[in-house]
């Protein structure tokens, strides 16, 4: 598939993906939306990526799902095809680790889609918001949810009801970003950090995204139980017995993916 919208490379075991519509502040679009998924599943199945990186530009990582392409739909077309929901999916179902790596404006479905990342690097220039209140509808792509549990009931209800925008530092405090880093180091330092996971054992990488992420889907015991199960499989794998023996004889693990 041809790009028109974003831009996919690799960088080492790295997937880097750019969103590039610069002219609409990287407003997502159907078709990018579609690029976008095509990039990621691309990268899913390619056994020399270990990790991902998702990006916009300094200005703008995106300032939401496309306005103007929304705006002559009416509830019979959006409910009918379920609109752009399957795509959208894409980034949380991706079993790779996604980072986000947001400078700019990351709002509606921009925060959205960084927040189905598994965690988020941000500019010093970063600003999040689900501002789809201010234009008569609501967030449409899992903000009320991923947003309410990153930051708390109190900040998500205010930034939904009111549209106000969160600056980086407060999105640091609040736990919706791991980090800020200076703007230009913004993509290198995801990039390192990517390659550091992409590094490691890939079926040890997957099992821990998923056994963190069952902490938003269980109870605690239910959770715990999961985490047990899946700590015990670790015991099947090749690369288990590898790193542990590389930790007792004092050198670096050589990692199979196995
Ligand atoms: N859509 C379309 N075009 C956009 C856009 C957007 N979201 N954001 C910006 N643009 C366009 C502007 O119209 C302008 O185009 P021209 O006039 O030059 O043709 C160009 O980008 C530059 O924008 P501005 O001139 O406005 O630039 P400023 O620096 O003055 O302001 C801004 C930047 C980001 C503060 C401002 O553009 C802004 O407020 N943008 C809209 C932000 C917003 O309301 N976002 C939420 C959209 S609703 C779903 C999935 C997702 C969603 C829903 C459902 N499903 C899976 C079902 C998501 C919904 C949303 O995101």
């Amino acid at each position: 598939m041809a790009y028109e919208h974003i831009i996919a490379e690799k960088r080492g075991r790295v997937g880097l993906i750019t969103l590039n519509r610069p002219k609409a502040m990287n407003a997502l679009c159907s078709q990018l939306i579609d690029e976008l998924g095509n990039a990621l599943d691309t990268f899913e199945a390619d056994t020399e990526v270990g990790a991902i990186v998702l990006t916009g530009s300094e200005k703008a990582f995106a300032a939401g799902a496309d306005i103007k392409e929304m705006e002559s739909k009416d509830f019979n077309e959006v409910y009918a095809t379920d609109f752009i929901t399957g795509t959208w999916e894409k980034a949380a179902n991706c079993r790779k680790p996604v980072i986000a790596a947001v400078a700019g404006y990351a709002l509606g479905g921009g925060c959205e889609l960084a927040m189905m990342c598994d965690f988020i690097i941000a500019g010093e220039n970063a600003k999040f918001g689900q501002p789809e209140i201010t234009i008569g509808t609501i967030p449409g792509a899992g903000g009320t949810q991923r947003l309410t549990r990153a930051v708390g009931k109190a900040k998500a209800m205010e930034m939904c009801l009111t549209g106000r925008i969160m600056c980086a530092e407060e999105a640091e405090r609040s736990g919706l970003v791991t980090r800020i880093v200076p703007v230009d180091e913004l993509v290198e330092n995801a990039i390192e950090t990517a390659d550091k996971i992409a590094k490691l054992s890939m079926p040890v990488v997957m099992m821990a995204k998923e056994s963190v992420n069952k902490a938003f889907e269980t109870t605690l015991k239910e959770g715990v139980m999961f985490e047990r199960r899946v700590f015990h499989s670790t015991f099947a794998l090749e690369d288990r017995k590898e790193g542990m023996a590389a930790f007792a004889e004092k050198r670096s693990p050589n990692f199979q993916n196995k």
